[in-house]
């Protein structure tokens, strides 16, 4: 038989140092506070969800919360149904703050609004190069596809006997945030770590189907309208979309996660850069998203508007006008895009 050409799970010296920091810091403690960043996403729910119950195995208390509670799409993951969805659900007595894949405070939104940051401990648990380092303790890296695959991480080294709620929550995290495992991020971990869930009672049809075989006929319909108003550079590098409060308020139907626009406009072939814009109900709020080919860095278009991410896909707020944004925003990116050397 050839021998097994598999590596063994690679974790740095500097993780696996955060990890047992985590952990200690876990044993001195009792009651959690758990978020994630605004809207949680898989990764930041999934995260979230299977640290609550780790922390259970423990014998902790913890309570999950987020801006707006477990968004739709994610309802069918286990414990979803005890998520708080803001400020008013901030209950008093917990001894520390933990973030998941929260690049900054300020990205929990009106759950940091509410929270008296200074008097509260906060550790940050995160895989996005741009994190700014906000928590008390950070345990920060972005070789990791997901964040929840650190929280697995957490689980293996704390002794306990992860079940099939936690496994269930950490898969769901590996596969939003790779994108079905087809991103760059997508590594021979990131499948061993698929590959130890599986062990744990995780079916990935059961949740492969709750992702993404839920569409309604208008999700469709909206979608349609989407694709229909893509637009181009003449040379085809940079493709984007507007989702405009206009085109909601005709269609009239709000859209939820917005990464599958982004994600079709990244598809046609030749595009370098998508963007997505999408008007806000702020008035003079646009958020804009990028999603990249290798070698054309996200986070420096991004951080110009105080935003940050991944280099492949990244995020920021805009502000003025949605038809500024759309102006500015492709403009620079081209410019981006003819400088980058690849
Ligand atoms: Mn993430």
């Amino acid at each position: 038989m050839a021998k097994s050409t598999v590596p063994p799970h690679r974790l740095s010296p500097a993780s696996k140092a955060m990890v047992r920091k985590v952990l200690a810091f876990i044993r001195k403690h009792d009651n959690f506070l758990v978020s994630g960043h605004v809207r949680s996403d898989g990764d930041a729910l999934g995260s979230q969800l299977a640290f609550h119950f780790l922390l259970k195995k423990l014998g902790k208390k913890s309570h999950v919360v987020c801006d707006h509670g477990a968004l739709p799409d994610y309802r069918f993951l286990p414990g979803s149904d005890t998520v708080g969805a803001g400020p008013e659900d901030l209950k008093k007595g917990y001894s520390a703050v933990f973030t998941f894949d929260s690049g900054s405070w300020e990205r929990l939104e009106r759950i940091s609004a509410a929270l008296p940051r200074k008097e509260l401990t906060v550790v940050n648990v995160d895989h996005h190069a741009s994190n700014e380092r906000f928590g008390d303790v950070n345990w920060v890296d972005p070789t990791f596809s997901a964040c929840g695959e650190m929280v697995w991480e957490l689980v293996k080294a704390a002794g306990v006997k992860p079940d099939k709620n936690i496994a269930t929550c950490v898969y769901t995290t590996i596969v939003t945030d790779t994108g079905r495992f087809s991103f760059s991020n997508t590594t021979t971990e990131t499948h061993l770590n698929a590959a130890e869930l599986l062990q744990h009672g995780v079916r990935p049809g059961e949740i492969h189907a709750a992702l993404f075989r839920q569409k309604t006929k208008e999700q469709l319909a909206f979608l349609a309208e989407v694709l229909r108003r893509i637009r181009l550079t003449d040379d085809g590098k940079v493709g984007w979309i507007v989702i405009s409060k206009e085109l909601v308020e005709k269609t009239g139907f709000p859209p939820g996660d917005t990464q599958e626009y982004i994600d079709q406009v990244k598809s046609i072939k030749g595009v370098r850069v998508a963007i997505l814009l999408k008007e806000t109900d702020e008035p003079g709020k646009v958020k804009v998203s990028w999603r990249t080919d290798a070698g054309i860095d996200g986070i420096v278009l991004a951080s110009k508007y105080g935003g940050g991410g991944h280099p492949r896909a990244s995020g920021a707020t805009f502000r003025g006008t949605i038809e500024e944004a759309e102006k500015v925003i492709v403009d620079e990116t081209v410019a981006f895009v003819a400088g980058a050397s690849t």
